[in-house]
């Protein structure tokens, strides 16, 4: 599938209805490209207003957990960035190394708990839920932590830390071991020195389906791999229905998340941005809130004045 392919059609129609479009519509679009406004009693309105909550999240949700994100100074292990490691052509190279990469990522995990910003989330969902209203997650994150905190409507579109998948048979299964196989045990140290462990392919995970044995990998997105079509057209359906889009603690940078946001805009739906800086994205929005999620969102998705107490 090319990348067109993997972009959803009403956007790439949207692009080219934009371009085809009289003058009025083109200031119309061009309006959203204005610097957003940070005004949060605004943004409460449409809050109070609003059925269908879509939020977006990235790794900047999980910062204050004391998870690293992507591209931040913690953004390396040991010599590498996410896309040295998260690739097919680096594990079919080094199936070793990127398992050490991601068994010491779970292992982190297992202190992580979700922080403010994913309960103001999740405790958002359970009260809207009781007011006929909807709260959905779309997550590019793996660690898991909106699940953690009590989040339902859920895609995690990048796939789990937490499962695995067989190279050989294809079977996806959850998987919580620690460590998640003998030979691992102690390794995947994240400092620039560390050795590399060389664990032998027949001593790393390895499926456990009757009659198969095949070497298991992260079921995970990596670079120039496709997300799962099911789960790209349950984006879509939410992204089409939302009447308010949050997009939290992300870079704005890898598609096809990237564009879900924008995609969203284009169509006159309000989205507030909640990031500690500016994005490639945030001229596309009506709001900017800048800061820390943990404390930013707390604040915008408290009970509004309007809400029947339930
Ligand atoms: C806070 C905060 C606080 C901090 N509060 N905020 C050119 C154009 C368009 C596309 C491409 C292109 N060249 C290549 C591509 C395709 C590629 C891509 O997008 N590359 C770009 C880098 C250019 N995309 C893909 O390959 C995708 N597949 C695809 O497109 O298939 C079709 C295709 C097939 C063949 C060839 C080409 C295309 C798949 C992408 C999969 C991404 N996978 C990863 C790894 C997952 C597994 C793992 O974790 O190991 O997903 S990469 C990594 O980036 C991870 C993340 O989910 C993803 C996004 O990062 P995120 O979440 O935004 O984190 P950061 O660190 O970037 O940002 C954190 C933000 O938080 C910052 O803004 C901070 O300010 C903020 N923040 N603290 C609020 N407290
Ligand atoms: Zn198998």
């Amino acid at each position: 599938m090319s990348l067109l392919q993997a972009v959803p059609r009403r956007f790439v129609s949207q692009l080219f209805c934009a371009l085809k479009s009289p003058a009025s519509t083109r200031t119309k679009i061009h309006l959203t490209m204005t610097r957003p406004s940070s005004d949060m009693a605004a943004f409460r309105k449409f809050f109070a207003k609003a059925k269908h909550i879509v939020v977006i999240s990235g790794a900047g949700v999980s910062a204050e957990s004391g998870v690293p994100t992507f591209r931040g100074a913690g953004g390396y292990w040991r010599k590498w960035q996410a896309q040295d490691l998260a690739t097919p052509h680096a594990f079919a190279r080094n199936p070793s190394q990127v398992w050490e990469f991601y068994h010491y990522r779970r292992e982190v995990m297992q202190s992580k708990d979700p922080n403010p910003g994913h309960l103001a989330i999740a405790e958002c969902e359970a009260r809207l839920h009781k007011q006929g209203r909807r709260v959905m997650v779309i997550t590019q994150n793996i660690d898991e932590l909106h699940r953690k905190a009590g989040t339902k409507n859920l895609l995690e579109i990048h796939g789990s830390l937490f499962k695995t998948r067989c190279t050989s048979c294809g079977a996806v299964a959850e998987n919580y071991k620690s460590p998640i196989c003998p030979a691992l045990a102690g390794k995947g140290a994240p400092e620039p020195d560390a050795q590399d462990a060389g664990i032998p392919v027949e001593k790393l995970p390895r499926c456990e389906e009757a009659g198969c044995g095949g070497l298991l990998r992260p079921h995970v997105v990596w670079f120039g791999e496709n997300l799962d079509p099911d789960v790209l057209e349950a984006v879509d359906r939410e992204l089409a229905l939302c009447d308010l889009c949050l997009v939290v603690g992300t870079s704005s940078v890898v598609y096809p998340a990237a564009m879900f946001a924008p995609q969203v805009s284009a169509r006159g739906v309000p989205v507030a941005e909640f990031n500690m800086e500016m994005t490639p994205a945030t001229n596309r929005f009506r709001f900017h809130f800048q800061g820390p999620c943990g404390t930013t969102l707390p604040e915008a998705l408290a009970p509004h004045e309007t809400e029947i107490a339930s």
